[in-house]
């Protein structure tokens, strides 16, 4: 009885002299991780600034990892602060510090040894470790033709680990590791020969592969890990459990799969073929016409990423091409626009870009008001390409059947019917090859997202197209050999 009665007495003196915090949330029970996060209306969050993880682009902060806990800090209704680490261990050092980041997304694996300062959440991307070669030379087929080979890893990452364990079996082999690179970086050296090998994720591998022209993948190590996120070590599951819970409803509402294809999907669009010609070309052909998309985009108010996109898509960034139709030049002018747009030569490719430039900003401005704002360039290429009478049939098209006619979503799946006679009939303007924008639309997207990040400094020292890359910091794991310069500056 008296336990009974003193007990909420008792608590309430206990609760004034606890902090306002701890009273709030019953009676001495400090507050979970969750709780604390709902209540500060933050989600801190650590990641690392690389390609497959964050970084910025035309519309500002981007990434898979960045758009995952953007949707998981929304579902919790909470703001998002985001740090980088400039390593593996400096990133799980700071989980659970004071004031620190509760939460680490940066395309981690668990392991027994991370285990003793995290947990980890339920996999939201299965990968594997590839090793990764230079086209020209023999490829490497298994694990003891990485004998005396330069090879260089990440630090603290599981590929490291992966190369300690096989040491055992091969104390011959040599490797290097450093924390001062990115995925990115080694590949970079492996596409220009300053080390032999390299092992990555082969989510990594696909997001690069059009960008390195040379790499190619020797054969898979670990054929199955996966990626997940992590929190700090600790009897506190509350923000585990959120995480789950989250990344369950992520696999099946499509998210997961969207900012996969999105971010990874760029060799099953292009294919094999199709992304080592584009990072051949990007290489190659793009440096000759970067000026001249740079000052037509600023004429015109334009990115000029989205015009070398194009250009791209119309012609490989070849000033000579000609269609079957007779369409002409770099930026694929047919005589009556280029005519139009005041461009004599279609063949000269700075004419061409700036014909192309007039013609995509004058469409932008062509297009009704009542199309989504974020959608207006799809519709002005998809104009470009088929032009504004086909594409205006296809809106009204798209209306009857009660669809949306100012999304670019919608329209697109009616577009391909402008071929077919039951409904191109019933259109002013009749037929027209209706799928040939879709696929044109498609395809500078992904160009113009390839080509926005190669284009941003977003890993210091990196630049794809036209920089440098800084790789300090190389730490030999044996005596014998150093792969790499500890401070080499990589010629271009
Ligand atoms: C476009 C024109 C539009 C024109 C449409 O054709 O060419 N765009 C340019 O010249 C930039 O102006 O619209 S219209 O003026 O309202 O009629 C429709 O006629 C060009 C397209 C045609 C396409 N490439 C740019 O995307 C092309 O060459 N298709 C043929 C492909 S193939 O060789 O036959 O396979």
């Amino acid at each position: 009885m008296h336990s009974l009665t003193l007990a909420p007495i008792r608590c309430l003196l206990l609760s004034c002299a606890a902090s306002l915090l701890i009273a709030l949330n019953g009676c001495g029970k400090p507050p979970t991780t969750l709780e604390r996060i709902q209540e500060q209306g933050t989600l801190h969050v650590i990641t690392r600034n690389s390609p497959s993880t964050y970084f910025r682009d035309r519309n500002g902060d981007t990434g898979f990892e960045y758009e995952l806990v953007r949707h998981f800090a929304k579902q919790l209704g909470v703001e998002l602060k985001i740090d980088t680490a400039d390593n593996i261990d400096q990133l799980f050092s700071s989980l659970g510090t004071e004031n620190g980041p509760v939460l680490a997304a940066a395309g981690l694996v668990s392991s027994p040894e991370r285990l003793t300062t995290a947990r980890f959440s339920d996999p939201y991307l299965d990968v594997s470790s590839q090793i990764i070669y230079h086209q020209k030379n023999p490829r490497p087929k298994q694990a003891k033709d990485l004998i005396g080979k330069s090879v260089l890893a990440l630090k603290g990452s599981i590929h490291e680990d992966n190369l300690k364990t096989l040491k055992k079996d091969y104390p011959e082999l040599d490797y290097a590791v450093s924390d001062q690179v990115e995925s990115v970086d080694l590949l970079r050296m492996v596409d220009e020969q300053q080390i032999d090998l390299t092992l990555v994720n082969s989510n990594q591998v696909a997001m690069n592969q059009v960008y390195f022209p040379n790499i190619r993948v020797g054969f898979t190590l670990q054929s199955h890990h996966q990626l997940s996120w992590a929190v700090a070590a600790g009897d506190d599951v509350s923000l585990l459990n959120e995480i789950n819970r989250f990344l369950d409803s992520a696999k099946q509402s499509g998210l997961l799969q969207r900012l996969t294809e999105r971010y990874y999907g760029h060799v099953d669009t292009l294919g094999y073929v199709g992304a080592y010609a584009f990072a051949r070309h990007l290489q190659q052909r793009l440096p000759n016409y970067e000026t001249a998309f740079r000052d037509a985009a600023k004429e015109h108010a334009v990115d000029w990423r989205l015009l070398a996109a194009m250009g791209y898509q119309e012609s490989h960034w070849l000033p000579t091409a000609t269609s079957k139709t007779g369409v002409r030049g770099l930026m694929m002018l047919t005589q009556r626009t280029a005519q139009a747009m005041g461009v004599k030569d279609r063949l000269n490719p700075k004419q061409s870009i700036q014909g192309g430039a007039r013609y995509i900003a004058l469409l932008i401005s062509q297009l009704p008001e009542s199309i989504y704002p974020a959608d207006r360039i799809w519709f002005a290429l998809a104009a470009y390409n088929v032009g504004m009478g086909h594409l205006d049939d296809a809106r009204k098209l798209t209306a009857a059947e009660g669809l949306n006619p100012n999304k670019w979503l919608d329209v697109k799946t009616i577009l391909p019917r402008l071929a077919q006679k039951q409904w191109y009939s019933k259109t002013r303007y009749g037929y027209a090859r209706g799928g040939e924008p879709v696929h044109f639309v498609n395809n500078i997207r992904r160009y113009y997202d390839i080509l926005t990040w190669v284009t941003q400094p977003q890993i210091e020292g990196t630049n794809i197209i036209s920089g440098t890359t800084h790789v300090p910091g190389v730490e030999p794991q044996d005596n014998n050999t150093a792969p790499a310069d500890p401070a080499v500056i990589l010629p271009k």
